[in-house]
């Protein structure tokens, strides 16, 4: 009964939520009309404050819960959250309907054939999985075990202290399919694998495949905005028109897969007309020769030929850049084109730290920088004492050398389920089946493994190829470690209770780790409650878990970012490096030059590139009503074919096509639009869920990742999820 009255709660509020798609769809987002009409909708009600973090994306923004009589009513985003300073998005709003969905795991499940499941109690569960995990450790070592999660408060913690616990290096992130090249290639110039453009306060940036307003943070598109109305030169660089581009000054359409020619070319220029940082390059960098010996090859006309951006264009902005430096940079991007998403990621994200640093923008206002951060000190409560340092390597590793450890390269180890030698696959808050690369060859994979258990709050591509399905609770109805979060001015940020818990048989992250580890016969390491060891870490910088759960969030004032030239770097001889030995052992030049895209389009063919809709995350959110309803309304699912093409091939807006890769084939409504460069299509990445137990996804729209070959980007480990052809027709033609 309360499940459906909230569940038209949220379809009520919809007329916000529509009134703001409306919005993006013509590239206008305001987020004020957001805030305030949720606001208005509660305010005659009292109500209970619970201060808490968003999940449904990796930004975890803070907000508070506007609570009665059990349930949520408005939430507002908390202000001194540097990833929302006070705005939630859309999807923010919207996901917190997760915790009333019908669709909700309730039980512990455990398969008994293809696609069926039957309920088990959490005791048969652990005991059964406990038992798998034991019988691998003795027969086979820990390190035949692969954890894989998406990197959460609790989930971080815990998952890595179980791993750790049993002996298995082999802990894995979501990074494979989001931004290992890019943290990968940043580490090998700059040894971090992060940096943040000053876009509020700069003079010129050039964004390259990086669209806040649809990747959404709302702190980074607040920046974007002042940016713009400051009079920054903001470009993107983008085979979309993609909704930044209401605050750029322009678009510049490129062919996906080439954007390292640009950067190339780009470098030629200022090193060539001698626009670059001479002090900078002389005395805080290595190598620098190296690369300049190599650029003259790559000029404005042969990048031409690559991007399809004219040779003028390309050598204007190299000039611009340089007049604007060092209130000026490269924004790093995220995804898309440093990501994962080529065989070229990793190199194009060490040559944008590189070209950047010929702008000698490092630390400079305006220019690029590293938002400072706070930690947890070190617990002194045996209790939390950390587990026996596990001193194996990852596995992926030796195969993938640049791969940055903490993340993995996490298809490689459900590959190595297929071969046999990874036995036992975990997967915590991932629905890496689904996601990660191509699903059909995922799930064969993970099913021939030994031991597969998923954890996850509804059932998935992930959870449909595992034997053990666990339930966990939603994030509105647990406590998890303390979040600390770097920004201008770092905080620590807590995800407190919100609600009671709706399902019985539901536990929350840390209870469910603690029973695994019990069951595994590590439950030393465990022999505490997450709200002791939150109150414990909080401690360590001054504070306690009752005080942070009053605050919601604090922030170290005293540790704000103060702009300055950055002169030290965490590399081997502490300076930027223009060249890398691991690069080059990986088969790499030691500085980066042009590696060739693994496919490109002909005559006829399109590269299928995704890309995030504001509504959206990932596969995560397909299945909640209140945003998918958007989609159907605005028919969201559509992908994306140039105007000029579509002519050619006497396609309309709203026709309906076939997509072929030589993996897949499907069909959908097409939108025609002049907003993207005519060798891509773009299928936006959220839809084509295949899951009947999510009711509300299923069947909408293709899934990008079923038109994707499994493969993984030689020495960096991404997943290569553009690396794809595809053709299309009109169907009936
Ligand atoms: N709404 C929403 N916001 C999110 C997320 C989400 O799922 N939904 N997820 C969060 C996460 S985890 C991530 S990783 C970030 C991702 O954030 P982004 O990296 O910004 O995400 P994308 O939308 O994948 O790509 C950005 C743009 O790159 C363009 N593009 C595609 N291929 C290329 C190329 O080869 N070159 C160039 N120059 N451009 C290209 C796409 O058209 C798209 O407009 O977003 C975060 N925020
Ligand atoms: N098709 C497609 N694939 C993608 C992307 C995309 O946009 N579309 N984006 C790529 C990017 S940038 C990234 S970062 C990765 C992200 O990959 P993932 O981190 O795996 O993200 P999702 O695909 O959204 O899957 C998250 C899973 O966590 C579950 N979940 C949500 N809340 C909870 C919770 O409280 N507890 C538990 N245990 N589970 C929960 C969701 O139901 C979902 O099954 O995917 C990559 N792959
Ligand atoms: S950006 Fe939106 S979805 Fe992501 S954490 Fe913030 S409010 Fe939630
Ligand atoms: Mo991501």
């Amino acid at each position: 009964m309360s499940e459906s009255t909230i569940t038209r709660r949220g379809f009520l509020k919809q007329g916000a939520v529509a009134a703001a798609a409306a919005g993006t769809v013509g590239g206008l987002i305001s987020y004020d009309a957001w805030s305030k009409a949720y606001a208005a909708a509660d305010s005659q009600q009292e109500v209970k404050k619970v201060h808490s973090l968003c999940n449904s994306c990796s930004s975890k923004c803070g907000f508070t819960a506007h609570v009665k009589n059990g349930r949520v009513g408005t939430m507002t985003g908390d202000d001194e959250h540097p990833y929302c300073e006070g705005t939630l998005c859309a999807r923010g709003y919207g996901y917190a309907a997760v915790a009333y969905s019908e669709d909700r795991l309730t039980h512990p499940l455990k398969r008994i054939g293809e696609g069926e499941f039957e309920a088990i109690s959490w005791d048969d569960a652990l005991t059964e999985i406990g038992d798998k995990i034991k019988a691998i450790v003795a027969q086979d070592g820990p390190e035949a075990l692969a954890l894989i999660m998406d990197p959460r408060p609790s989930g971080s913690y815990y998952t890595k202290r179980f791993m750790a616990a049993l002996g298995s290096p082999n802990t894995y992130t979501h990074g494979v399919a989001c931004n290992l090249a890019k943290t990968s290639g940043m580490t090998q110039a700059l040894g971090a694998g992060d940096f943040t453009s000053d876009v509020a306060n700069s003079k010129m940036v050039i964004f390259i495949g990086r669209s806040y307003a649809d990747g959404l943070r709302p702190g980074s598109l607040h920046s974007l905005q002042k940016g713009y109305q400051n009079g920054s030169h903001i470009v993107m660089i983008d085979p979309r028109m993609n909704n930044s581009c209401t605050y750029a000054t322009e678009w510049i359409p490129i062919r996906p897969a080439t954007d390292l020619a640009l950067i190339l070319a780009m470098a030629n220029v200022l090193v060539a007309e001698d626009l670059y940082d001479h002090d900078y390059v002389d005395n805080y960098t290595v190598g620098f020769e190296d690369w300049a010996s190599r650029l003259p090859e790559y000029t404005p006309e042969w990048a031409e030929e690559k991007t399809g951006i004219p040779a003028d264009t390309i050598v204007r902005l190299a000039r611009e850049m340089a007049a604007a430096a060092p209130q000026a940079s490269i924004e790093q991007g995220w995804r898309a084109a440093t990501g994962c998403s080529h065989q070229n990621s990793g190199e194009t994200a060490r040559a944008i730290c590189l070209f950047n640093t010929l702008l000698g923008c490092w630390g400079v206002e305006g220019g690029a920088y590293f938002p400072p951060s706070v930690s947890v000190g070190k617990l002194e409560d045996p209790r939390f004492a950390a587990p026996p340092k596990v001193e194996a390597k990852i596995a992926g590793s030796k195969e993938y050398p640049l791969a940055v450890g903490s993340m993995g390269v996490a298809t490689h180890a459900v590959q190595q389920a297929g071969e046999g030698n990874i036995k036992g696959l975990i997967f915590y808050q991932s629905n890496c089946v689904g996601g990660y690369s191509n699903p059909a060859q995922l799930a064969e994979w993970t099913k021939a493994a030994d031991l597969s258990v998923a954890i996850d709050v509804q059932m998935t591509e992930t959870c449909k190829a595992c034997q053990y399905v666990l339930p966990d609770t939603s994030y509105l109805e647990r406590l998890e470690v303390p979040e600390f979060v770097g920004g201008k001015i770092p905080v620590v940020a807590l995800r407190d209770r919100v609600l009671e818990k709706i399902h019985p048989e539901t536990r929350p992250v840390d209870e469910i780790f603690t029973g695994l580890a019990k069951a595994c016969g590590v439950g030393q390491y465990f022999d505490f409650t997450v709200d002791e060891l939150a109150d414990a870490q909080l401690k360590t910088v001054g504070l306690s878990l009752a005080q942070l759960q009053e605050e919601g969030i604090h922030a170290f004032s005293e540790k704000a970012w103060k702009p300055q030239l950055k002169t030290e770097w965490k590399t081997k001889s502490g300076k930027v490096e223009f060249t890398s030995e691991a690069c080059e052992k990986a088969g790499f030049t030691p500085s980066p030059t042009w590696v060739e895209p693994l496919v490109m389009p002909k005559e006829g063919q399109f590269r299928l590139v995704g890309g995030k809709q504001t509504i959206h995350t990932h596969t995560q959110t397909a299945n909640i009503a209140p945003l998918m309803e958007i989609s159907k309304q605005y028919s969201l699912e559509r992908p994306w074919l140039n105007a000029g093409v579509a002519k050619q091939m006497g396609i309309e807006d709203g026709d309906e096509i076939e997509i072929s890769s030589e993996m897949f084939t499907g069909r959908t409504r097409v939108k025609v639009t002049e907003r993207i460069e005519p060798t891509s299509l773009y299928l936006p990445s959220h839809y084509g869920r295949m899951i009947p137990e999510q009711h509300v996804s299923y069947n909408v729209g293709l899934s990008q990742m079923d038109f994707v070959p499994f493969h993984i980007e030689p020495g960096y480990g991404g997943t290569m999820a553009q690396e794809v052809i595809v053709t299309i027709k009109k169907v009936g033609a």
